[in-house]
């Protein structure tokens, strides 16, 4: 029987790179999202490969999150992987100068709806004692950078929770790991710079950023290895990133 993975942040970057990946392999898919038009175009294009459910919801809303993983039909209840990628950086500014609606942003979607969205999932996976869940934390999680504040602390958070899962779900035989990847170019700066196109890309020029399908790779890859090989922590950057703030950019 195909396995099914329900992926966080399904419309855009990462999180759309790995379903079509998963999709490709014939894993059903739930993909989760708030834009209902590129839910409903994905579903269309993956659809013709494997069986596709999508999930409008916004993963700040905790009662909205319960009620779509509940709504998911029986074909699609039994989610073997679940990929918690939805998130994103809001600004980037000194401590002093934030601004609190991004704070909120950022540790209400990128911690809290982590947690609704994994509260809502663990239950199935304790009954059989089996699943895998992939968490995508970022370097950003393993490093604080200038003006990276509250974002890092976010994903301080997802580093901390990732351990704390594999250790409170240890005695069901569930596997628990983070991939925290370095500079990928998609959205995110988008998102980030609030739509400012030349910011956002100026963050990606003069090197080699990651694709989104690189991510999407090495997700695949943790998840097929044989099932007592859990890959717990994983930091994958461009090969031109060192650290953070260290990027070999070329002008
Ligand atoms: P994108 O902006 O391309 O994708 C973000 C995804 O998250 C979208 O599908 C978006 O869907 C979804 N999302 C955002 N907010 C919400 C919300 N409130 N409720 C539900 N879904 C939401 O960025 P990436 O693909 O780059 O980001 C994916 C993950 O990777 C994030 O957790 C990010 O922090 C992490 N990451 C990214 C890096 C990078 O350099 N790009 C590096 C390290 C980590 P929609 O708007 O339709 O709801
Ligand atoms: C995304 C990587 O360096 O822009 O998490 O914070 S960074």
């Amino acid at each position: 029987m195909n396995k099914t993975v329900l992926i966080t942040g399904a419309t855009s970057g990462i999180g759309k790179s790995t379903a079509i990946l998963f999709a490709a392999n014939n894993y059903n898919v739930v993909l989760c999202g708030r834009r209902q038009e590129r839910l409903n175009a994905l579903k269309q294009e993956l659809g013709k490969e494997t069986k596709v459910h999508t999930l409008n919801f916004d993963v700040r809303d905790k009662a909205a999150v319960f009620e779509a993983i509940e709504s998911l039909p029986s074909d699609f209840t039994d989610i073997d992987i679940l990929v918690n990628n939805a998130g994103n950086a809001h600004g980037l500014d000194t401590i002093d100068q934030g601004n609190t609606d991004d704070w909120d942003a950022m540790l209400d979607i990128n911690v809290k709806g982590l947690l609704y969205v994994s509260k809502a999932i663990i239950p199935k996976m304790i009954a059989k004692k089996a699943g895998h869940i992939i968490n995508i934390g970022s370097t950003a999680g393993k490093e604080v950078y200038p003006k990276g504040n509250v974002y890092c602390a976010s994903k301080h958070a997802v580093d901390a929770i990732t351990k704390g899962m594999l250790m409170d779900l240890n005695p069901y035989g569930i596997r628990v790991g983070a991939v925290n990847p370095g500079l990928v170019e998609t959205e995110f700066s988008k998102v980030r710079f609030k739509g400012d196109e030349s910011m956002a890309e100026n963050v990606y020029k003069g090197f080699q950023p990651l694709k989104p399908e690189d991510i999407a790779d090495i997700i695949y890859f943790v998840v097929t290895r044989p099932y007592h090989v859990n890959i717990a922590d994983l930091i994958v950057m461009p090969t031109a990133q060192a650290s953070a703030t260290i990027v070999n950019k070329k002008v």
